[in-house]
């Protein structure tokens, strides 16, 4: 059981609180909860066997919870959940995997019409009583009925975060076991994609029987779905699908390069091998019977006449143009990587002091960070006001001066208000290093409203950065509606930063926008968007986006030492 199945009880027993008109506090402590353990970085479920760690000593866990992690641990199942679910119809928690539908309006479909099934809410969408409902318009309907389609054919998918812990411990698991000598996780993972419909691994080993026996006994396989001697797939608890290849080491290359995908960039590449007189498949590269590559990616791309591809570009978007000019980007990696520049602390909706956040990045190899906790407007967070905000400004002062070679920036997460304006005056931005502007109200306005809101955030003398852009949550809320070309060169124009925010749920620009603002000559900043100090952890998820958009670190200027930072900030330029 991984931490992402834990999590998914809690965030059911949140739903189901939710539908049934719990107290919001109730709902939000198990929100949160499932939130804390799906980030937690080590394995819960181990931390419990091995009895060791009191889980009340992770942050945010008390008595109760720690209590029903192990029951969830030991069981696979918590008795409230059960006793919840036992009052409402079966079909009724179906309803909440359908996107446009959370638990306020499947609880209003529920009540106002009866609705217990996805086969109820086609009917009334039929019906034509879905809109006249409170809250839900002609857009929700729409979406609610290509959701409902959709619901019924494919499985949800998991987020890149979730299928990580999975990945992990599937490898970990085959290698503990002996006999193998290559294996990687190919598909959309190794793509880095931000979200994952199933995972694709290849092992060269000694015995693959052997291998295919320790992989269907795995303890998270809930059913086998196929065992031969090579090839093997399980579902595991949860319902993530995982197949394991074995292939010879003659084959390795090629069918970790066709297994990696994506299938359009295969695709193309099979063109070329054709043009050339060469046939691509997994078993390698061919003329006529005789195999000319095959045992390493590399030798494939460079008999085809490409420089290796990185996986996180090949989508067929001119990747293959660029390996053949030579001319692909030098994608950013993880160790180029400065600073963080979006995490929030106590005072806010955060977990942990300043102090506990600015150590704990220290400790990962940064030289600054911005702590941005939210501005007074977002009132659930207790968001800051002027006096708030210049109180933690000072404290943030005092800190620097007593640690030398680390430095906090006095920043904020600026409100985008519905109105327009933004949620603090400009005596008070003017005195922080960098403030980052978001939006997180008014998200039913039009497109040009919205459009509006952020290229005037942008142009603003001292807004440095607009955070998550989008506003998407996956799987969970759409992004609003923006005119994201008009934002993308107001940002060029007034060099307004963007952030490529890395958290998990988050992801955000998605990579086509990214590399779409780069076209115009966007530059940009990384970020973990961090509640707790094991979040910072994130920063690769950031970098993930930034190498799928084709950044290289030039292109973020959160990869410089901070003065040069200073200096680029539209701030100084005044
Ligand atoms: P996912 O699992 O939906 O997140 O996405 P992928 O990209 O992992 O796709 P998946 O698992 O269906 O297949 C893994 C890779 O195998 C895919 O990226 C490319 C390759 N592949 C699968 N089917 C085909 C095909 O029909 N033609 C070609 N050329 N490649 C394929
Ligand atoms: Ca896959
Ligand atoms: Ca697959
Ligand atoms: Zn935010």
């Amino acid at each position: 059981m991984q931490n992402p199945d834990i999590a998914r009880v809690f965030d059911e027993v949140a739903d189901l609180l939710e539908i049934q008109d719990a107290n919001p506090f109730r709902v939000r402590a198990y929100r949160n909860a499932a939130r804390t353990i799906r980030d937690y970085p080590e394995p819960i479920a181990e931390l419990v066997h091995s009895g060791g760690k009191d889980l009340t000593e992770i942050p945010g866990i008390g008595e109760d919870l720690a209590e029903k992690i192990t029951d969830i641990v030991k069981t696979g199942e918590l008795p409230l959940r059960k006793q919840l679910a036992a009052k409402l119809p079966a079909g009724l928690l179906d309803l909440l995997r359908i996107p446009g539908l959370g638990p306020k309006r499947v609880k209003l479909l529920h009540k106002k019409l009866k609705v217990t099934s996805a086969a109820d809410l086609a009917a009334a969408l039929n019906k034509g009583r879905i809109q006249k409902l409170k809250g839900f318009g002609p857009k929700i309907e729409e979406k609610i009925r290509t959701g409902l389609g959709a619901a019924q054919v494919s499985e949800r998918r998991l987020l890149l975060h979730e299928a990580e812990a999975q990945a992990n411990a599937i490898v970990a698991h085959l290698e503990a076991g002996g006999g193998i000598t290559q294996i990687a996780v190919a598909g959309s993972y190794r793509r880095r994609k931000e979200s994952i419909g199933d995972l694709d691994v290849l092992v060269t080993c000694t015995d693959s029987t052997k291998i295919m026996d320790r992989f269907v006994k795995y303890g998270e396989v809930a059913e086998v779905l196929s065992q031969g001697e090579t090839r093997s797939t399980v579902k595991l608890r949860g319902g993530l699908q995982v197949d394991v290849r074995a292939v010879e080491p003659a084959a390795y290359g090629a069918a970790l390069q066709y297994f990696t995908g994506s299938k359009a960039h295969n695709v193309e590449l099979r063109k070329i091998a054709q043009d050339r007189e060469l046939k691509l498949n997994e078993y390698g590269l061919f003329k006529g019977t005789r195999r000319v590559a095959g045992a390493t990616e590399a030798e494939i791309y460079a008999k085809l006449g490409l420089d290796w591809i990185p996986p996180e570009l090949r989508e067929a978007r001119g990747e293959i143009a660029l390996a053949r000019e030579h001319r692909l980007p030098k994608l950013v990696e993880l160790k180029d990587v400065r600073a963080d520049l979006q995490m929030h602390t106590s005072a806010t909706d955060g977990q942990a002091t300043v102090d506990e956040m600015a150590r704990a990045a220290r400790a990962l190899g940064y030289d600054y960070i911005a702590i941005t906790d939210h501005s007074k407007r977002v009132t659930m967070t207790r968001g800051l006001d002027p006096k708030r905000l210049r109180e933690q400004w000072r404290a943030i002062e005092e800190w620097n001066a007593a640690n030398r070679g680390f430095t906090i920036l006095k920043s904020v997460e600026l409100d985008i208000l519905e109105s327009g304006q933004l949620d603090l005056p400009d005596d008070v931005l003017a005195d922080a290093d960098y403030v980052v502007a978001t939006v997180h109200y008014g998200t039913n306005q039009t497109e040009a409203e919205l459009t509006r809101r952020l290229v005037g955030a942008a142009e603003h003398p001292w807004v440095d950065a607009i955070g998550h852009p989008t506003g998407r949550l996956l799987g969970k809320r759409e992004p609003y509606p923006l005119d994201f070309d008009t934002l993308a060169q107001a940002a060029a124009r007034s060099g307004c930063l963007l952030e490529l925010n890395g958290h998990p749920e988050r992801m955000d620009l998605p990579d086509t926008l990214a590399a779409a603002a780069k076209q115009r000559g966007v530059r940009f900043v990384l970020s973990t968007d961090s509640h707790q100090p094991n979040n910072l952890t994130f920063m690769r998820y950031a970098v993930d986006l930034a190498r799928r958009a084709g950044l290289e670190a030039r292109d973020i200027v959160s990869t410089r030492p901070l003065d040069e930072f200073r200096h680029e900030l539209k701030r100084a330029k005044r």
